[in-house]
């Protein structure tokens, strides 16, 4: 199994958009005359003034920028409304499922989404929002996210999407590193049939040194009764109601700020990732039609929340500057019952479906009979993104999901690439399970051993880029020199992914994982750092290390070794109280799978925490610890090995 390899069903060879010649030729002039080439597929997108330079970017200190397009001029909002209304103003632009299968569906045309988004626009006019201005939005899962999104985007806006999965604490970070002023929220969220109770936490959050916002807008959607401050909070529909439907799209050029996106790296506070515009709609729009060999009127379902970089790439801007229909679930995998996902694609008669991993390993758990009992007959295409797919649930995706008839696209990518970098196209690539198998076009992956030396042929190694693309981050915010040393110091002038990855005989690419330290929980990117921080911040705790543990859903689990002050004894109240401490400063993805507390952290003589031996106890690895002898207590290996606790 380990070996199989799928080709690629004749119908697709045949027909799809990239077929395998079309893909070697436009791969190859992608990477030998990449200006002709970029020129040629941003015609996709409307320009305003068009540019004559294609790309000026270097990874290299002495000159070190990356700009594309930079004298075009463009309006991404535009590009994604007002462009298709005469064609099709009243195709069906997003179709939103609810939380509950009781609650109503919405159909919302590109004519009703055009209009929506320019009255927003014009309350967050109203509000004194200019160009330039970030706004912070913490919102569920709802067809308004999208307009917010759009809204921020047609007056030149900056936002900025917090996950509304994230803590009081973890959003009031956020707004205070990007300096916003507005935030927009709603009563509640609704996942599995429970509220997140957004407005009370951005309450919460603005009690945290956040004196600068002044606005905060609230759409009612459980409508659930929620305090209003006086002078500060704003009724979204109330709002809206009083603002014109008229806005004209703001001029903007291709490198002037489009979105703040906040990650996880494998050191410090989280990255505000900056995204510029022009090479952004480029890459998304670009790589969304030919990953999905997407054709105008087909149903198009991306299961990611827009809380994280691939619901605004690929539920959000890619589909809508497409002309696609794009679906929306509020919902989860699992609630009322493991079938929900199918039954959705079958109530709209989805075509391609975009998930991720740990849904599908959660789902497959549950048996077969779940899906078996839906129809599916409309899926065409299936897609996974965020974390490495295992063979196994790769198999199951295909053979029960797919019934064996749809090819599965494992795209490789991340928040700093803006959308995918490495995938197999359908109707180019023969499919292997786990192998996210080739670049996208401009893409050149370089594999390196761990002296920078390039690795030839087959291999393993780390993997790095070594030109920029358009649609790569620009600067992480207000902090330009974090992103340089970031990404292009620990293999000079070529940027840095953090990932591991083997290539084959075949020249295909298989993504091992992480190589530093950061984990990936549930596809949910965490720097074992954060959390650390978050442990160290309790009053009763001295000392604390965070890893990853292999885990059968989440694919990484979170291990903690925690110490505690030397008067506090550590017991199963004092884990159950971290395990919550843990979940209200960062937020439920955060929350340790393990605690095991120790009464010391294995040190070199230097004090450095040996994570390497962490990670094997972590993995359970423990005949296999490696030297220790340059520990200054060897012994403390013995105690953590004999505590090792075992996942319930
Ligand atoms: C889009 C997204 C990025 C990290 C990335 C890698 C992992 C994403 C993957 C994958 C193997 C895939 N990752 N897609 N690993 N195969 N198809 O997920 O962005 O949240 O920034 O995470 O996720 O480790 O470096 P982001």
């Amino acid at each position: 199994m380990a070996d199989a390899v799928y080709p690629v069903p004749a119908d697709w060879a045949e027909n799809a958009l990239i077929t395998a010649p079309v893909y070697e030729e436009r791969y190859r002039m992608s990477i030998e005359q990449p200006d002709a080439f970029w020129r040629e597929e941003a015609a996709r997108i409307d320009w305003i003034r068009p540019f004559t330079r294609v790309s000026e970017a270097s990874f290299h200190e002495a000159d070190f920028g990356i700009k594309w397009f930079a004298d075009g001029t463009l309006n991404l909002a535009a590009n994604c409304l007002d462009r298709h209304l005469e064609e099709r103003g009243d195709q069906v632009a997003i179709l939103w499922e609810a939380d509950s299968p009781d609650a109503a569906s919405r159909a919302i045309t590109y004519g009703e989404l055009h209009e929506m988004v320019c009255r927003f626009a014009n309350l967050l006019k109203a509000q004194g929002v200019r160009k330039g201005e970030r706004v912070t939005l913490y919102l569920p899962m709802v067809p308004e996210a999208a307009v917010a999104m759009l809204a921020c985007a047609r007056i030149g806006a900056i936002h900025s999407v917090v996950f509304a999965g994230f803590s009081p604490e973890a959003l009031a970070g956020r707004i205070q590193d990007c300096d916003s002023r507005i935030v927009v929220t709603a009563d509640e969220g609704l996942r599995g049939g429970k509220k997140v109770p957004l407005k009370a936490n951005v309450d919460a959050a603005l009690g945290h040194n956040c004196e600068a916002v002044d606005t905060v807008i609230v759409l009612k959607h459980t409508g659930a009764d929620v305090p209003m401050t006086q002078g500060r909070d704003i009724d979204w529909a109330m709002g809206v109601a009083a603002q014109s439907a008229d806005c004209p799209a703001e001029e903007m050029g291709a490198e002037d700020p489009l979105f703040i996106l906040y990650t996880s790296g494998s050191t410090g506070k989280p990255k505000g990732v900056l995204h510029t515009t022009g090479g952004y709609a480029v890459w998304a729009a670009m790589t969304f039609q030919y990953v999905f060999d997407y054709r105008p009127g087909q149903i198009y379902w991306c299961a990611a929340d827009v809380g994280w970089v691939t619901g605004h790439s690929y539920v959000v801007y890619a589909p809508l500057m497409t002309g696609a229909t794009t679906v929306m679930f509020e919902g989860v995998p699992t609630w009322p019952d493991a079938s929900r996902f199918w039954q959705i694609v079958d109530k709209f008669g989805v075509e391609i479906f975009y998930g991720a991993p740990t849904a599908l390993r959660a789902l497959m758990r549950e048996g077969d009979e779940w899906v078996t009992r839906t129809s599916r007959k409309s899926l065409r295409l299936l897609g996974s993104v965020g974390e490495p797919i295992n063979p196994e649930a790769w198999e199951w995706y295909h053979r029960v999901v797919g019934e064996g008839r749809c090819p599965i696209v494992d795209t490789w990518w991340q928040t700093e690439t803006g959308a995918c970098m490495m995938t197999p196209l359908p109707g180019a690539h023969a499919l292997k399970p786990g192998s996210a198998a080739k670049p996208m076009f401009g893409v050149r992956p370089l594999l390196l051993d761990n002296e920078g030396q390039v690795i030839e042929g087959a291999g393993e190694g780390c993997l790095v880029i070594d030109r920029s693309w358009p649609g790569q981050m620009r600067t992480v915010w207000g902090d330009h020199e974090r992103f340089f040393q970031t990404y292009f110091t620990t293999f000079k002038g070529l940027y840095f992914t953090g990932d591991g990855c083997k290539r084959d005989e075949d020249g295909y690419y298989w993504i091992t994982g992480r190589i530093d330290d950061v984990i990936n929980v549930s596809g949910h990117r965490m720097g074992t750092a954060e959390v650390e921080s978050a442990l160290v911040a309790h009053p009763k705790v001295a000392e604390a290390a965070v890893v990853g543990m292999p885990h059968a859903v989440k694919g990484q689990g979170i291990y903690a070794f925690v110490t505690t002050n030397v008067e506090v004894e550590p017991d199963e109240q004092l884990r159950r109280d971290l395990v919550q401490w843990v979940r209200r400063e960062i937020g439920p993805i955060a929350t340790p799978d393990i605690i095991q507390f120790t009464p010391a952290l294995p040190k070199t003589r230097s004090g450095k925490i040996m994570r390497r031996i962490l990670r094997k106890i972590g993995e359970n690895d423990l005949s296999n610890l490696g030297d220790i002898s340059t520990l200054a207590d060897p012994q403390v290996v013995e105690h953590l090995v004999a505590g090792r606790p075992q996942l319930a």
